[in-house]
């Protein structure tokens, strides 16, 4: 069988026309575009009919044009995520403010300017990939910095602390709140009995239940929530000094959330509101921007703060220890393959570089096993650092090989040190002061399965939330324990809660038992339960502004305005009001009885961008009804039409109406100006008389940077 290799070479050497044939034979050019080809690159000569026996006959078994496309088909689902399994994601990239290296020697914090690759992923949590976008939960925000020096991967979370202490209860609580096993129900939602009978049983629970019933868990968008790690990290410099460090991410857009009633509304109109508003920001060159900030505390300082650090259920309050604001983050790009960047990227909280370190907080150290190992059988293997989204920008090289799905041809005899057989020079490492090294801790001993008794309080921080909350904020939370709690079936879980609650809050306690058909909040039950420590460490503050999101601002900019028009709409006013608001950068959508165009008062025409029917209010920040008689009688006709006002008057949002617009409001008692008009917060009635008209445009855009507008009386007696 060697013979006839030997005479190819003969004959290639002497200059065999026979070869130099052989040679020729490149590739055909046909690209995937025009001619499709099986996965080997036979080309598909008929993509619509398998091969059967005879046109009416029996599919052979021999097609394996046929076989390799269902076989592939059937394997396109890989397991997913347990948790965070609904997300989005987005390129883009960091740019430092200021040095770091003070604090610390990661690379790409060193020098002004620097820009750092980086690809984002925010998620879910509970739901699964299917579910809805709008749900009641924490969020997942999830950054992998693809650095000089390696990813690293910051796997935050948009509420600054975490359910439980210690990561052996973590698999607990994830099997308390998803669906219920055995009826799989309810989808996404905490709202049922095992979520708030495991809750109720661990108090360190409190302080993080105070975010998720918070409007913090219905953000409006997600380039309008901040960003947190959660835990506290190590910072070290190239002296080998070390701080420890939290990270915030702060949305240059301000923290805006929905309201509750809206959220479960846009949840079945428009289950991929929140992945949809980043798509087309991103694709609109909206390019949403955080900034990224630090605690930074000296390691000697951290005593003295009177919690301990190291306790994932606490935050450091920015009045104790300002944010210091370092770089800017911008999503700039879209994905070009949901599957290949946003699915299967692979996040670890394992992922630092020379000179960031990890803490003690015992639920990080859980956390340091638990990513690769769910990659392992998520994305099938061990090599999962191979696929394009989770490489590195820099070399890497070591002597781990093979396994499932190997992507790398790794070539040569050595896949072992130390050697001398390799390439270059002997391979012999013996240890070094460069690369990463872990910051030398002194250990206290001896080994134990017990709690510090520093992570005993779990009351003081979730009053100073509460106490930090506007008293339309305070309402919110109130509804959203009431609401979540009328779905318990057993009234002993019920009461349970409240009677914990009547540690953060009596009054709050109080307000959230009204409509739940229990007992009143007994602190003193909750303080007997076992797992419970009636202990409070002092804080020097009563409440934090930062905690709370109704001063945030943050402009108008991409905020979605519905024009409300009918045929013969009037739009000379309309015009100079839409002007003010593109000025002001928000986005204005005709929203009209039908697509195409409507007539307008003047006979020309108006193009129509959505329908009453099929855009309701829920998708829009505020709304402009212009004037023109005929318009605002069909429109006050309608009833879809007439339900976009009123539930967006009941969702607190800006409204502005102007001259005969003012008829569909009519239903709300708000008439055309005059002294029988009542003021209403948020409702502006408009004149279409040129000279007021400038002044209007800049009132209404004034008005939706407020956000919403929750003085607005009796919303509740709107039917919408
Ligand atoms: Fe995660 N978490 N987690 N987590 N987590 C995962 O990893 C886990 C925790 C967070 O967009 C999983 O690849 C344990 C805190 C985000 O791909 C899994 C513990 C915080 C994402 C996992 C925690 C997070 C995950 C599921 C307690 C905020 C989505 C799929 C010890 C700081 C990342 C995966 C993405 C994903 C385990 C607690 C954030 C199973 C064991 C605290 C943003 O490995």
């Amino acid at each position: 069988m060697a013979q006839p290799r030997q005479d190819t070479q003969r004959k290639a050497k002497a200059g065999d026309s026979a070869t130099a044939k052989l040679k020729q034979l490149e590739p055909f050019s046909q690209g995937p575009e025009n001619q499709l080809t099986t996965n080997q690159g036979v080309v598909i000569p008929d993509n619509h009919n398998s091969l059967k026996a005879g046109a009416r006959g029996p599919t052979l078994l021999e097609d394996f044009i046929l076989r390799e496309k269902i076989t592939h088909f059937d394997h396109e689902r890989i397991p997913e995520r347990v948790v965070h399994a609904r997300g989005t994601g987005a390129h883009g990239f960091f740019e430092l403010y200021r040095s770091l290296s003070e604090y610390t020697r990661a690379d790409f914090l060193q020098e002004v300017g620097a820009r750092t690759p980086v690809f984002v992923r925010f998620s879910t949590v509970a739901g699964s990939r299917g579910s809805s976008d709008t749900v009641r939960d924490v969020r997942g925000f999830a950054v992998k910095f693809y650095t000089r020096e390696g990813n690293y991967d910051l796997v935050g979370n948009n509420i600054p602390v975490f359910f439980v202490q210690d990561a052996m209860k973590f698999p607990d609580l994830v099997h308390a709140v998803k669906p219920e096993p055995h009826h799989e129900m309810p989808q996404a939602a905490s709202a049922h009995d095992t979520f708030w009978d495991f809750v109720s049983l661990m108090p360190e629970t409190t302080h993080m239940l105070m975010w998720v019933m918070s409007d913090r868990a219905i953000p409006r968008s997600l380039r309008m929530m901040e960003g947190f790690g959660v835990h506290t990290f190590r910072f070290i410099n190239a002296r080998g000094v070390a701080h420890f460090v939290k990270f915030h991410w702060k949305p240059k857009l301000g923290k805006h959330a929905l309201v509750w009633d809206e959220a479960q509304k846009i949840a079945g109109k428009d289950p991929d509101f929140h992945r949809r508003d980043l798509w087309e920001s991103i694709d609109q060159g909206n390019f949403p921007e955080w900034e990224l900030g630090l605690q930074l505390i000296e390691e000697g300082k951290a005593q003295a703060l009177g919690f301990d650090l190291l306790d994932p259920t606490k935050l450091i309050p920015e009045d104790m220890v300002p944010v210091q604001l370092v770089g800017r983050m911008t999503l700039n790009r879209n994905v070009e393959n949901f599957f290949s960047e946003t699915e299967q990227v692979a996040f670890h909280p394992g992922h630092v570089v020379p000179g960031i370190d990890f803490s003690n907080d015992p639920l990080l150290q859980g956390r340091l096993f638990s990513y690769t190992d769910t990659q392992l059988s998520r994305l099938g293997g061990p090599n999962f650092h191979e696929l394009p989204i989770n490489r590195g920008v820099c070399p890497f090289h070591n002597f781990q090989r093979d396994g499932m799905h190997r992507m790398q041809i790794n070539k040569g005899q050595v896949n072992y040190e130390p050697n001398t057989l390799a390439t270059g020079s002997e391979q012999r490492f013996d240890g070094g002061t460069g690369g990463f090294q872990s910051y030398p801790q002194e250990l206290e001993s001896p080994k134990s399965r017990r709690r510090s008794p520093s992570f005993d309080d779990h009351f003081t921080q979730a009053t100073l939330f509460w106490n930090s909350q506007s008293s339309a904020e305070k309402d919110h939370i109130i509804a959203a324990f009431q609401f979540e709690l009328s779905k318990v079936q057993l009234p002993a879980i019920r009461q349970r809660v409240v009677d914990n609650l009547a540690h953060v809050d009596p009054k709050l306690a109080r307000k959230v038992a009204e409509p739940l058909g229990i007992g009143a909040p007994d602190a003193k039950a909750a303080a007997g339960r076992s797992g419970f420590r009636d202990v409070r460490f002092k804080l020097p503050i009563d409440a934090s502004a930062a905690l709370s999101m109704e001063t945030t601002g943050g402009g108008i900019q991409t905020r979605k305005v519905a024009i409300l028009v009918a045929g013969g709409v009037e739009t000379g006013a309309m015009k100079i009001v839409q002007q003010a608001l593109l000025d002001a950068g928000a986005i204005c959508k005709v929203v009209g009885p039908h697509l195409g165009f409507v007539s307008t008062s003047s006979g020309q025409q108006l193009a129509v961008d959505f329908t009453y029917s099929n855009m309701p209010s829920v998708m829009f920040d505020a709304v402009l009804v212009p004037s023109g008689a005929s318009s605002a009688k069909t429109l006050a006709m309608n009833g879809d039409a007439v339900h976009f006002v009123l539930e967006a008057f009941k969702h607190c949002k800006t409204i502005c109406v102007i001259g005969e617009g003012v008829e569909l409001l009519r239903t709300l008692g708000i008439s055309a100006p005059g002294p029988d008009m009542p003021a209403v917060a948020g409702v502006l009635v408009g004149k279409s008389e040129p000279t007021a008209r400038v002044q209007l445009g800049q009132d209404f855009v004034a008005a939706i940077g407020r956000h919403r507008h929750w003085s607005r009386a009796n919303v509740e007696a709107v039917p919408a």
